[in-house]
């Protein structure tokens, strides 16, 4: 799971090391738990298309730590060497 201040570059890195584990001959896959900030879940699927690995995704808005749970479990069936769970680096809990 990476976690991190926002811009900090998670999801970037995210990126690459999805490239370099699957250059290295490993089995990846990404979920898309920063559903909390517009363009965060595209801003992943761009990464997994480029490197060519499975991306888990829900809704913007959807609870996070239900799509950790989904992308556990695709993990578990697809019989993933790594699972990359990217976050929002914040909690979303505005009361405004
Ligand atoms: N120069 C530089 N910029 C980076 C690096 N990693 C990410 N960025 C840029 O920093 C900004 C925020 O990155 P992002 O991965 O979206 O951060 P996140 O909010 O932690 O997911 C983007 O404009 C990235 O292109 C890096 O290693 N070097
Ligand atoms: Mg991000």
């Amino acid at each position: 799971m990476v976690v991190g201040v926002n811009g900090v570059g998670k999801t970037t890195t995210i990126g690459k090391l999805s490239h370099h584990f699957k250059q290295g001959g490993k089995k990846v896959i990404l979920g898309a738990a920063d559903t909390f900030r517009a363009g965060a879940i595209d801003q992943l699927q761009i990464w997994a298309d480029r490197v060519g690995v499975p991306l888990v995704k829900q809704k913007m808005g959807s609870d996070p730590a239900s799509v950790a749970f989904d992308t556990l479990q695709s993990a578990v069936t697809q019989k993933s060497d790594l699972v990359i769970i990217d976050t929002a680096g914040r909690l979303a809990v505005k009361s405004t």
